[in-house]
């Protein structure tokens, strides 16, 4: 392999405990490797050469610990982060496993449960806050609905706001320098979710009581599943201020969440991606929320993360390809390049330049019938990406 695509440090190649530690076990079959302790999970991490490591409380500290485990599990995970040199630049809090969130946790109908939620959440922000973490993610699997008569839909979106603005008091409290970032999924395992696309979660975040604190952790895999180009949605988020973490992963449209390895489907959208990220400057982690194929043992799921990120590399070096190709950048001038004439008549409104535009000549018949050089573009862009440019 060309050393060119090594991940380095600068890159922020990260990966949940929950991902690499999967153990392949699905709706339909058992595990088919055997489970990892948090601390194997981060040599193994060290060894491929990720940057950090990521996890849901109880894929750190199992929810019925003692208070000895936990000392016991923790001192080998900080030993295996200073022995890797990763770092915990994200974590979260599992509010979707134990059989209590059932029906939810911040959207549950039972004050209980709603009230439990925010006493583990709150310590789960401790122990991520603790160990470093930069972002905290919230992916709320079960703040959903099968029967729609169970919950009002308008209940459950304040009961969800009531719960954010609390945590970001308590973080501001704790004096945390920690954002939140909220994850959006469409349906699975709730037949429906609440808040099923990141631009679901952007208008909602407007809403809460300290909006600056909160951004989007948006997930193809997630976008897809809803037939949604994920791009574009990662595009608004920037273009707003709120990506504050992303979840890279692929599959095909109008599937369950398959979360595989990172460019394994849709190699085209994952360069216009990694293309988007690169341009714009994003400085996050770039997450790999997926795991191997079931077929794997421990050697293909580090084929798995090498894959994830050296998929990553070959795509940001296509990038700068495409940005530094004169024919491809020639053509895109050509046709970003309009005529200027009528600039004066848009922009900012004015009573005059409303006058102006009302009374202008278009020549409509002439604009319709240009050729834009599209398909001449896009073959260039798939001769890239096949090597042959
Ligand atoms: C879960 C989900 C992911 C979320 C994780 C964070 S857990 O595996 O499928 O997309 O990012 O809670
Ligand atoms: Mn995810
Ligand atoms: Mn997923």
């Amino acid at each position: 392999m060309s050393d060119r695509f090594q991940p380095q440090p600068e890159h922020k190649f990260t990966f949940g405990l929950w991902t690499v530690g999967n153990p392949g076990g699905d709706a339909f079959g058992q595990d088919v490797r055997p489970r990892r302790t948090p601390a194997e999970i981060v040599y193994l991490l060290g060894e491929v050469g990720a940057y950090g490591v990521n996890f849901h409380d109880n894929d750190l500290i199992p929810i019925d610990a003692t208070l000895a485990e936990r000392a016991a599990i923790l001192r080998a995970f900080r030993k295996a982060l200073s022995d890797t040199g990763l770092v915990v630049p994200m974590a979260t809090t599992n509010l979707f496993g134990d059989p209590v969130f059932k029906d939810g946790a911040f959207t549950a109908n039972d004050p209980r449960v709603r009230a439990y939620a925010l006493q583990k959440t709150m310590h789960a922000i401790d122990l991520g806050a603790s160990l470093g973490a930069e972002t905290y993610v919230f992916w709320g699997g079960r703040e959903g609905i099968e029967v729609e008569a169970a919950k009002d839909p308008v209940a459950s979106i304040k009961r969800f706001r009531e719960a954010l603005d609390f945590l970001c008091d308590y973080v501001i409290d704790q004096g945390y320098a920690l954002k939140f970032a909220l994850e959006a999924k469409p349906n699975e395992p709730r037949g429906d979710i609440f808040f099923p696309t990141t631009g679901a979660y952007l208008g909602f975040i407007e809403t809460l009581a300290h909006p600056e604190m909160v951004g989007v952790n948006p997930e193809v895999a997630h976008e897809h599943m809803a037939g949604l180009n994920f791009m574009h949605a990662v595009a608004q988020a920037w273009e707003a201020g709120k990506l504050f973490h992303i979840d890279l992963n692929d599959q095909n449209y109008a599937r369950f969440d398959q979360d595989w390895r990172f460019g394994a489907q849709n190699l085209k959208q994952a360069f216009f991606l990694v293309k988007f990220l690169e341009d714009v400057g994003y400085a996050g982690p770039r997450h790999f929320d997926a795991h191997a194929y079931r077929t794997e043992d421990y050697d293909g799921v580090k084929d798995f993360a090498r894959g994830c990120m050296r998929t990553y590399l070959i795509l940001k070096e296509k990038a700068a390809q495409f940005n530094a190709d004169a024919e491809i950048q020639g053509l895109l001038a050509e046709i970003r390049a309009g005529d200027e004439s009528v600039a004066p008549l848009l922009g900012t409104y004015s009573s005059a330049k409303a006058a102006a535009l009302k009374d202008y000549a278009f020549d409509r018949i002439a604009l319709g019938q240009r050729g834009l050089g599209y398909e001449k573009l896009d073959q260039l862009v798939n001769e890239l990406l096949l090597g042959v440019r």
